[in-house]
């Protein structure tokens, strides 16, 4: 029996990696496709002990070159394809705003371009967001709620989401749209606020003194563990028709909130002094500033609050998601405690360009 073929965009990435070894794990043959770089850029790969697996084949691509999308399906004959590779920063995308379009939005219709030529009975996975609701218009977010885009990320996002639905109706392509609420892990990068804020806990943990800087403390999220999540890219793939479909967790808390349970979990409870850009938070124990906002990190237009509701992922595909942000939490404090201590043997580079 010949294994099944995928392909994952982006596969240098968080998701890309943990999809890739929930695929290698059921067998699959995997075509990540990577960018070109000065320094490789393969850490994840290699945290998760995949990067020279036997049916792990990397390919070089960037998502705006047309011709390289359509080599990347003829290379791979994938029949199932992961769409993940995008400029996903939202706070970078109002700097890059035309790069993010293409990118994350005209990327996603060369690949689709690509899928009509070479194959269209591929199964295509687009890697939609949260971001597309922006400013909410119900509360908590579904397949239904109007779409407000925030910012040119999201809007090339939506461009994107509503190209694959374009492609799913106009040509019977198996076009599915995960419209997916913020996931974290241990391999988020560092420019996110999740690990930035587990990273500076666990570097103030082991000796530094400078505080972490962000942005708005008030901003709410509905944070899941990414894991998880990519399992149910898969699960959406494998559904009798092509589906949109959010997940979630149906819960929400402030980033405010997730700095204090990093700070908890090394034993640090935090007193917040001042409002708005001169707010700071300290150690309740030794006064030190733990904490400092720097307007330098507030966006030009900001998302105030995200909830989804994963009821219909349930239903359809049976996905739903078990680790709560506050256990994702302690698993990220405790992956970045374990990068600071020397004696533990690194299984990341302490910075991502670090890597080997
Ligand atoms: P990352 O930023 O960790 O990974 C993005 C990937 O896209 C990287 O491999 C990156 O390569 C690649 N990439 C960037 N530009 C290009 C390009 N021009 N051509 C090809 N590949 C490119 O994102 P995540 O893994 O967190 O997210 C995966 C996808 O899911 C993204 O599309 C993101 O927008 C979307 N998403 C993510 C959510 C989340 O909470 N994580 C929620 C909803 C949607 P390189 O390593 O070289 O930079
Ligand atoms: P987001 O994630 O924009 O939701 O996009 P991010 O972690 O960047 O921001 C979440 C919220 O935290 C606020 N914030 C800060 N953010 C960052 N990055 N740095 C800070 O210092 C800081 N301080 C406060 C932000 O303003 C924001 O409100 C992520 C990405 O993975 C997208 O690709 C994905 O589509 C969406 O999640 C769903």
């Amino acid at each position: 029996m010949t294994e099944t073929s995928a392909l994952i965009t982006g596969i240098t990435g968080q998701d890309g990696a943990y999809l890739a070894r929930f695929l290698l794990d059921r067998g699959y043959m995997v075509h990540g496709t990577y960018r070109r770089a000065s320094t490789p850029n393969f850490w994840r790969l290699e945290a998760l002990g995949i990067r020279h697996h036997p049916r792990l084949k990397l390919m070089v691509h960037d998502v705006t070159d047309p011709g390289s999308c359509f080599r990347i399906l003829e290379k791979s004959e994938a029949t199932e394809v992961y769409h993940l590779g995008a400029q996903s920063f939202v706070g970078a995308s109002f700097d890059l705003p035309a790069t993010t379009a293409e990118i994350t939005g005209l990327g996603t219709v060369h690949i689709l371009e690509a899928i009509r030529s070479v194959n269209p009975r591929i199964r295509f996975y687009q890697a939609s967001s949260a971001e597309m609701f922006g400013r909410v218009q119900a509360v908590p977010q579904t397949e239904t709620t109007p779409f407000y885009p925030r910012s040119p990320y999201a809007a090339a996002k939506l461009y994107a989401h509503w190209m694959a639905i374009n492609y799913r109706e106009s040509y019977g392509i198996f076009a599915s749209c995960g419209i997916l609420f913020n996931h974290e892990s241990p391999l988020r990068g560092l420019d996110f606020v999740t690990r930035k804020i587990t990273d500076g806990v666990a570097r103030i943990a082991t000796g530094s003194t400078e505080p972490i800087r962000l942005g708005n403390l008030n901003a709410e999220r509905d944070w899941g563990y990414a894991p998880e999540y990519v399992a149910g890219m898969w699960a959406l793939l494998q559904a009798d028709e092509p589906h949109t479909l959010v997940f979630a967790t149906n819960k929400t808390h402030s980033v405010r909130q997730f700095a204090e349970w990093a700070f908890r979990e090394t034993g640090q409870e935090i007193a917040w002094r001042g409002t708005g850009s001169s707010e700071t938070g300290h150690c309740t124990r030794t006064g030190e500033t733990l904490v400092a906002v720097d307007p330098d990190f507030y966006r030009p237009a900001e998302v105030e609050s995200l909830i989804g509701d994963p009821s219909k992922a349930r239903q359809t595909i049976g996905w739903h998601p078990e680790t709560g942000a506050e256990a994702l939490c302690g698993i990220m404090v405790r992956a970045d405690l374990a990068r600071y201590q020397p004696a533990t043997p690194l299984t990341e580079p302490l910075r991502a360009h670090e890597a080997a």
